[in-house]
């Protein structure tokens, strides 16, 4: 006999299927079970279309009546793009409903969990919830703070490189690890790097992989406006670019990258630097939700410190590479003790290829 843990599981296991594509919305699955058959399952696909319920009741049809509901994410009670879920599943005929977390959006937030009950259906709440919680971090990020979820990538040596002192840094980690970055850009709205990046490597930042993935808005931190007319992230035909700048900038550069399809977002600025949390509600407003910051190394240390970065992704090459000037993944100014250190907790350690992966969050 399976277990509501089991099925619940399952149901995670369908919404994750859907991560990085349902943005501004959460990943969402669902699974009617009735005498232990599963006789419904659907995910929410895309934001604007169906939720996971609809297509799970849809599936289910009469079979609906007297099954059990396991559900990633408590039915919504809105009216938003779609109308609400909880009124589905009220209407529906199912006799218990297994929810694993509740909606953080304020338009919900418990509502629809009390709609159910109150329409006399048995419901049961947080099965496998910090599973939940995990799969949606970034949309309960983005309804509790607006602002994108922002997570730091580093490839760096054993000994905590990321470049030579010349800047040479192709490549510190193999390919297993570099396509899964690849597959991270698929999933993110936005990627933001440093002008500094910008003229040292004039790189693309647009997602290759074997299938035709999804670019990400490239966010270039530029506070002078040093972007080159024709660096690779000016030219806006494959993917989206946003500069953010300060008002010193000058306009007649800036109205020549627009002329180039450059989104300029002017974002007020501390001691001449932008500021960090202005600029991510700034982008949280321009559609942004989730960011993954690939540097380099100032930009880095800057959202470090200013407690902007929500999980760090750190891939550890078996390589020493020594030296006195070589670079590190979090510059920024140089600090006295140790007690200045921002502390982190590992959650997952794993082999990617030859390199290591290491998932970490702020504590
Ligand atoms: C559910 N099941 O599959 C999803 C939910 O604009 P709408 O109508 O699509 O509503 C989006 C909100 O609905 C979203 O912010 C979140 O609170 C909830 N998402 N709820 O019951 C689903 N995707
Ligand atoms: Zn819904």
């Amino acid at each position: 006999m399976k277990t509501d843990q089991d099925f619940m599981r399952m149901a995670l296991d369908l919404a994750a299927t859907a991560k990085g594509k349902t943005n501004p919305n959460p990943v969402v699955g669902a699974i009617l079970v009735k005498d232990g058959v599963i006789v419904g399952s659907g995910i929410h696909r895309k934001a604007g279309e169906p939720h996971a319920e609809v297509h799970a009741f849809h599936m289910a049809g009469e079979h609906a009546k007297g099954a059990t509901l396991y559900v990633t994410l408590e039915p919504c009670s809105h009216f938003g793009k779609t109308p609400p879920c909880a009124n589905l599943v009220k209407d529906s005929g199912v006799k218990r409903v297994v929810v694993a977390t509740e909606d953080p959006n304020p338009a919900v937030g418990g509502k629809g969990i009390n709609l159910i009950k109150h329409a006399g259906i048995e419901v049961e709440v947080g099965v496998l919830k910090e599973e939940a919680l995990k799969l949606n971090e970034r949309f309960i990020h983005n309804m509790i703070y607006e602002m994108p979820f922002v997570i730091s990538k580093v490839a760096m040596t054993l000994d905590g490189k990321i470049a030579a002192y010349t800047g040479h840094s192709k490549w510190i980690t193999g390919e297993e690890a570099r396509r899964e970055v690849h597959e991270l850009r698929n999933e993110v709205d936005g990627i933001l790097v440093g002008v500094g990046t910008v003229l040292a490597d004039n790189p693309k930042l647009t997602t290759r992989l074997d299938f035709q993935g999804k670019n990400p808005v490239r966010i270039i931190m530029d506070s002078n406006l040093r972007t080159p007319l024709d660096a690779h992230v000016a030219d806006c035909i494959e993917a989206k670019t946003i500069i953010v700048t300060t008002k010193e900038r000058n306009d007649e550069k800036a109205k020549l990258l627009e002329e180039k399809g450059v989104k300029i977002l002017t974002v007020p600025s501390i001691n001449g630097k932008i500021a960090g949390d202005m600029t991510l509600k700034m982008l949280y407003k321009e559609g942004i939700t989730d960011i993954l910051l690939e540097g380099g190394s100032e930009i880095n240390a800057s959202f470090m410190r200013e407690n902007l970065i929500q999980k760090y992704l750190v891939y550890v090459a078996p390589k020493i590479l020594g030296g006195k000037s070589s670079y590190t993944p979090y510059r920024g100014e140089d600090v006295e003790t140790i007690n200045e250190a921002v502390h982190l907790r590992y959650t997952d350690v794993e082999k990617v290829g030859e390199d290591l992966k290491i998932t970490a969050y702020p504590l």
